[in-house]
Order: structure tokens, then sequence, then C-alpha cells
């Protein structure tokens, strides 16, 4: 779905950031790796290079901290699908990393990954030190307890239950948003761009990452097994709150129409020229997995 040289650039630095040991600890690098190198579409890393480049920044600079975000991302699949989260037995349309191994070593695993994202950001070369230290900050922020991790909980929390639009719109933006919301603040902050700018991206952002999830919501009723990697219909399955059981499908599809409109607008105030995101927005509107 992402441009071929970014996916062959990212793919290649995880495959190398991701150690290959003979020490007794081995099987730890082995189950990250399963994981991370396992057909994921590297939306987010992608989205960092798409628009690192659109504002001016060398994409290669840009990739590690690219990176850094899969690996969080990763994690959070890995802790997801674990028997006391979502019990799934497949990602991707492979064994989840618990069915490969012993759970323990997939919790360690998921560990792993949370903890490295934020070494690799420090070894990053031809960025500054107080770049790094907001890419951290933003990183921190993004993945934690009022993000990624407020997300699940909520998601958590609310399976089997009603709940109405603002509590799905603080679950999508938190579960989905936050690291498509981190991508975009770490390419502004590589490109050293004005606050102003940054605004206008960072509410883009957000629309961006509630589509992409109220898509999800809509593929897990529309789609089928094959295209989709997982069973169709397991968010009705497994009970989860959803935009299309709260506001059904019709509704959901408007609103996934809205977001778009409005997102476009956001990039309109931009002073560069936004065609890259505007691609990379319609690519994940239309995708089918
Ligand atoms: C364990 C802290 C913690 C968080 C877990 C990732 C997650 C939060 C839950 C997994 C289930 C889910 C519906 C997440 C929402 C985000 C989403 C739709 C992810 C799918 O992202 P893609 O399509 O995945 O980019 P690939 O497989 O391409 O990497």
């Amino acid at each position: 779905m992402i441009n071929k040289k970014y996916f062959d650039l990212i793919s290649k630095r995880l495959d190398e950031l991701i150690e290959e040991t003979d020490n007794y600890h081995k099987d730890l690098f082995k189950a990250a790796k399963y994981s991370v190198n396992n057909h994921g579409k590297l939306l987010r890393p992608a989205l960092v290079l798409t628009t690192a480049e659109m504002l001016g920044v060398n994409p290669e600079i840009a990739l590690d901290p690219a990176c850094s975000i899969e690996l969080i991302h990763t994690y959070s699949f890995i802790h997801d699908d674990l028997p006391s989260m979502d019990n799934d037995d497949l990602r991707r349309g492979q064994p989840t990393l618990h069915k490969m191994y012993p759970e323990w070593l997939a919790v360690l695993a998921g560990d792993y990954l949370l903890t490295y994202a934020f070494e690799v950001i420090t070894n990053t070369k031809n960025i500054s030190d107080s770049q790094k230290v907001k890419l951290i900050n933003t990183l921190s922020k993004r993945a934690g307890g009022n993000g990624l991790i407020a997300g699940q909980v909520a998601d958590l929390s609310w399976e089997g239950k009603k709940i109405d639009f603002d509590q799905l719109k603080f679950m999508h933006i938190n579960k989905t948003a936050s690291l498509f919301m981190c991508a975009i603040e770490f390419a502004s902050i590589i490109a050293n761009i004005n606050p102003d700018e940054k605004k206008h991206l960072n509410s883009f952002s957000q629309k961006l990452g509630l589509s992409f999830q109220i898509a999800d919501d809509i593929l897990d009723v529309t789609s089928n097994e094959k295209t989709l990697g997982k069973p169709v219909g397991s968010d009705i399955k497994n009970d989860k709150a959803t935009a299309t059981a709260v506001l059904g499908i019709d509704k959901a599809k408007e609103l996934l129409h809205e977001l778009h409109y409005f997102a476009m607008k956001d990039l309109e105030k931009l002073s560069y020229e936004t065609s890259p995101l505007e691609k990379f927005s319609k690519k994940l509107l239309c995708r089918v997995n």
C-alpha cells in the first residue's frame, strides 16, 4: 500500500535494528524479529518519511525515529493479542507470538520492543540532542497513559458495554490516532517547522488516525477473512465497541467522509505542497486490509 522505496528502506532497517546474538537470551530477539518482520503495512513509519520529505528533510535522517514508532506498534500488538487481553491466535494471518513461543517470552519481547524504541531514538545520527529529547517526550506521551495505553484500557473496559459517541472518540483517538499523530509530530520535530504549521499538521493527523480506525471498524463488517488476515466480524464476536456498533454502518461511512474532507482542509492551511499527504490519506481510506 505504501511507496515501495519507503517500504524497503523501513523493512531493511527494522531487520538491522533487532540484533541477532548467540547469547543465552537469543530467543528474545528471535521472538521480537518474528513479530517485527511479520508483514505489517508499516504505515506509521511511512507516514514519518512521507511527511519529513514533504517538509524538506531527507527521509533517511528520519528513518530510525520512524522505526521506533513501528517497534512500539509491534509491542502493542504482541500484548494486545495475549490471553489476558484479546486472546487472539492470529495476527496478519500468522500465529500470534504467544502461539509460537511461551507466553512469558511474548510478554518480554513486547517489553523489549517498548524500551528499545527509546534507545533507537537516542542512537539516531544527524539529529540534535534537543530534537532527540523532543522525540522521546512525544513518543512517551503518545504511547503512554494518556495515549495508546489509555485507549487500550478503554477498549478492554468497555467490551460488551454500550458506549456513546464521545467514549468512542476517546477510545479511537487514543488507541489508534495516537501513533499516527506521533508520526506526524516526529516529522515536524525533525524538520523544525514553525508552531502554526505544526498545529495544522497535528489537527490533520488526529483526523487521519481517527478515520483510519473508523475504516477498520467498517472493514470488520464488510470485508472477508482472506483479505483482512483475520476473521471478519471479530469485533462483534469479541463484543468490542466500534464505530459501526455505535453509529451503524451508514453513519460511520458518513463520518469517515466528513473527517477526510476536514483533514484536507487542514492541509490547505499549510504553506507546503501537500500532495504526498493527500495521497497517503486517500490510500488509507480506500484500503482493503
Ligand atoms: C497493549 C498498550 C497496548 C495497546 C494495544 C494495538 C492495540 C492497542 C490494539 C490492537 C487492536 C486494534 C484494533 C488497534 C487499533 C489500531 C489498528 C487498527 C491497528 C491496525 O494497524 P495496521 O493496519 O496494522 O497498520 P499492520 O498489521 O499493518 O501493522
